[in-house]
């Protein structure tokens, strides 16, 4: 029913409609980012209770829930419905607004139906194949959320996951296609954006996806199916991390997109660098992929030239981070300011640490501070094997996809979901509190497990056996920690269902003539003008990513399929 009619209809009077919301002025666009949102929020919340009975069972505080053997199901769980389903569906959402939002332009009905469907089909297959697990049947999918041989995984898991990924190439075109319009109507605009971050992001997705997509449908799932009889673990393993570390920058971008063009707006300001936000995009685009074998420091029959290279590019890497923790910061100092705030640090105090959507964020950005900081002690090839395989790597990546992403998302739901419903937020003093509670929850828990990481505590374990292991010079040891990670990943939890809470009385509300957010973005201070053309021209940026793509992948992916392509092993090459 329209909105008028509803209201008519609740309250006998005539309401002029002053709204001019994204519900009202894209209504198709906005169920489509409300579906999305609706598989990753479902998606949020199983995979946040997996996470918790983990927390609990692997520190031994509380073994009741499962056993150890379905521990490995569970934690597959885990980490597919959060770190591909909720992300991918919540990225797809956003990104789906923010083209339509800053091009002014809407989605192809048809298109946008067929790649969420698409998604959607392939994470009910997956779910089932994981879930199948637990029955004991044959259907099970129990490969963690790397899913790589040799374990083996149920055929139907396999498609699952390639439909997912097929769907998101779909969602792509939709975008692309909506800038073509666009474009055609605006020969000689800069793109704007919002939009230009979703195609650099898309871009790198689709030079990043083609590791995955060959590992699964030329090897997996034939294999699964006993179409080949055998895989070679390295030549997979090599093609998931070939993709395994740009995914990463595929849940980090959008958080990026939040944080260079809402958040200063939400901070009371305005963004400090158009230019700078477009050179930092588009060295992502250049430098995601070349980086994979970082993951793959210990295997062997990977020369360790091409590691070094793999290390090299990866400290390069840091640079648009590192850009962007001054750009972001210096237009949360512009709004502080803006908003009365002074001093050399004081300012932070007038920022609107009240209001979920800005606190969100900006506790996001102050954890993925300190989770970049354990990403360059992960990416030194030396003291990677000091800390590779221990809970250290959960502890950094909890810090990363699990708050700078996940909190980021949360917390600009409390923005969205205003806009793409037409309802304002409910229960706010909840939504007030549930950044902060993440916050907690994750500093005691990442915390615990990188210092159990040095300790020598292993990952993806149901039993690591450490209770009696003494851990000298730091303060209290094993026991300790397993406390802080029960706890951590307690609170956690609490603040997950604090979000949902927020989220599904929001959803099911009452409409609102009148929304307490509007979308309206703010210029930057240094605006597109400012940066040369050449910048938007992505073909330029993906022509150089496969260059160093071919250089840094070529002479090894070429030595592992030269003894054959379903041999294990094959011989190294001298660098
Ligand atoms: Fe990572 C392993 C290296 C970033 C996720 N990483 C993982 C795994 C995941 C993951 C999931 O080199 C485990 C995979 C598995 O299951 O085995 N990572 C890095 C490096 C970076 C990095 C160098 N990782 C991420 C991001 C992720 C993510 C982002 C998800 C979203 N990672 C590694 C390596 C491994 C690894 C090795 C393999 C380890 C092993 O041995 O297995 C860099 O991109 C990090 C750069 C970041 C910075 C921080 C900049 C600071 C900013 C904050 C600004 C502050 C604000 C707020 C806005 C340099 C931008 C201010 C607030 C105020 C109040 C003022
Ligand atoms: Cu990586």
């Amino acid at each position: 029913m329209a909105f008028a009619d509803e209201y008519k209809e609740k309250t006998g009077e005539t309401v002029p409609i002053d709204r001019e919301a994204f519900v009202d002025k894209f209504p198709h666009d906005a169920f489509i980012v409300r579906l999305n949102l609706a598989v990753a929020f479902g998606s949020l919340g199983v995979g946040g209770l997996f996470g918790m009975i983990q927390a609990l069972h692997r520190t031994g505080i509380y073994r009741g829930f499962v056993s150890s053997a379905d521990y490995y199901t569970l934690l597959t769980g885990h980490g597919v419905l959060l770190a591909l389903v909720f992300t991918t569906f919540f990225i797809t959402g956003i990104f789906s607004w923010a083209v339509v939002a800053s091009l002014d332009e809407k989605l192809s009905e048809r298109l946008s139906k067929t790649w969420f469907a698409t998604m959607f089909v392939g994470t009910l297959l997956a779910g089932l194949a994981i879930l199948g697990g637990l029955t004991g049947g044959p259907v099970s999918a129990d490969v963690l959320f790397t899913f790589y041989a040799p374990m083996a995984a149920h055929p139907i898991f396999y498609l699952g996951a390639a439909l997912l990924i097929v769907g998101s190439w779909i969602a792509g075109v939709d975008w692309y296609l909506a800038y073509r319009r666009w474009r055609a109507e605006h020969p000689d605009d800069r793109i704007p954006l919002r939009t230009f971050m979703v195609l650099a992001t898309m871009l790198m997705w689709y030079i990043s996806t083609i590791g995955v997509a060959v590992e699964v449908l030329v090897f997996l799932l034939p294999w699964s199916l006993g179409l080949i009889p055998a895989v070679d673990p390295l030549l997979t393993r090599t093609l998931f991390w070939y993709f395994g570390h740009p995914v990463v920058y595929f849940w980090l971008m959008p958080a990026y997109l939040v944080w260079y063009t809402l958040l200063p707006k939400l901070s009371g300001g305005r963004l400090f660098s158009d230019p700078l936000a477009r050179v930092v995009f588009v060295l992502f685009v250049i430098l995601s992929t070349p980086v994979g074998f970082h993951h793959q420091y210990v295997d062997p029959g990977i020369p360790e030239g091409f590691k070094f290279i793999a290390m090299t590019n990866t400290m390069f890497l840091l640079l648009p981070s590192l850009l962007t923790a001054f750009t972001v910061v210096a237009s949360m100092e512009h709004g502080a300011r803006q908003r009365g705030g002074t001093g050399r640090l004081g300012w932070l105090r007038a920022l609107p640490w009240d209001n979920p959507a800005f606190s969100g964020c900006a506790l996001a950005g102050l954890m993925f501070a300190a989770g970049g900081f354990s990403g360059m002690i992960n990416a030194g090839m030396n003291i990677n094997y000091l800390v590779h395989n221990t809970l250290w790597v959960p502890g950094h990546f909890h810090l990363t996809v699990g708050t700078a992403a996940a909190l980021t998302f949360m917390a600009i739901t409390y923005w969205l979901l205003p806009q793409v419903t037409g309802k304002n937020l409910k229960l706010k003093t909840v939504a007030m509190v549930q950044p902060y509670t993440w916050f907690v929850g994750m500093t005691l828990m990442s915390n615990a497990m990188h210092r159990a990481g040095l300790a020598g505590v292993p990952r993806r374990t149901a039993e690591p056996q450490y209770a009696n292991v003494e851990f000298e010079n730091v303060i209290g040891g094993i026991a300790e920690m397993r406390l802080q990670i029960a706890i951590g990943g307690t609170i956690l939890f609490i603040a997950l269902l604090m979000f949902l809470a927020v989220v599904v009385a929001t959803w099911f509300g009452d409409r609102s003539a009148k929304l307490e957010v509007n979308s309206e973005l703010p210029p930057a201070l240094s605006g597109p003008q400012n940066s040369p053309v050449v910048l938007d021209d992505l073909r330029i940026w993906a022509l150089i990513a496969i260059v160093l793509v071919v250089i840094a992948y070529g002479p090894p992916l070429w030595s592992m399929v030269a003894d054959g392509l379903f041999a294990p092993g094959s011989p190294p090459i001298p660098v």
